[in-house]
């Protein structure tokens, strides 16, 4: 697996997956999911409600994920997940893991080959960068890659972006 450590605006990623940072609701927010939404349209929001109604009444739990189709996105899938309010959830560090790894589990599934994953939890819900960094390195090195051969790391800002590159690139 490459990984790939970039600045930008994942709605414009052309990959076989990206990943939102949802909320348990799955019908949309601000942030990440916002930018997504917008872009994919308004199919995508009927899309999750007919999730919700058929099989997910209570909604999606934190650390867990959903698939859709990414509609008008240039990327085929959007992996809906579910990251930890920071100062709310007990044990945040495995929530923010599980968020990564089910993604991941996902992906692998559906025969993702391209994926990139924005900066899960570390903006409204308020979870530290460097410590979600340093729990997505983590997982990115002990996770056994099959089918996806490509991870990418699109962060917002150029402050985040370096925040990253260095837990990512330091040697310890
Ligand atoms: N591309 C890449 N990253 C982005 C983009 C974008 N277009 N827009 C924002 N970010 P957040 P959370 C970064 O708040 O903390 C929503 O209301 C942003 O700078 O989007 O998991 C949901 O519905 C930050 O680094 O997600 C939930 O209610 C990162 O994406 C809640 O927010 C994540 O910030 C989830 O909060």
């Amino acid at each position: 697996m490459e990984l790939k450590i970039i600045q930008g605006d994942i709605t414009q990623l052309e990959l076989d997956a990206i990943v939102n940072a949802a909320n348990p609701s799955i019908l949309g927010g601000a942030g990440v999911d916002g930018a997504i939404h917008k872009v994919a349209g308004p199919e995508l929001i009927n899309y999750c409600k007919e999730i919700r109604n058929r099989h997910l009444p209570k909604g999606v739990p934190t650390g867990g994920v959903i698939i859709t189709p990414g509609f008008n996105l240039p990327s085929k899938y959007i992996i809906h997940a579910v990251g930890p309010v920071f100062k709310r959830d007990l044990n945040p560090a495995i929530l923010l893991r599980s968020a990564y790894i089910n993604s991941l589990n996902l992906a692998e599934k559906r025969d993702v080959k391209t994926i990139a994953f924005p900066a899960i939890s570390t903006g409204i819900y308020g979870y530290p960068k460097d410590l979600a960094a340093k729990e997505v390195k983590s997982v990115m090195n002990s996770y056994k890659f099959n089918n996806i051969e490509e991870v990418t790391l699109c962060y917002f800002s150029a402050e985040d972006t370096n925040i990253a590159k260095k837990i990512f690139f330091k040697k310890v």
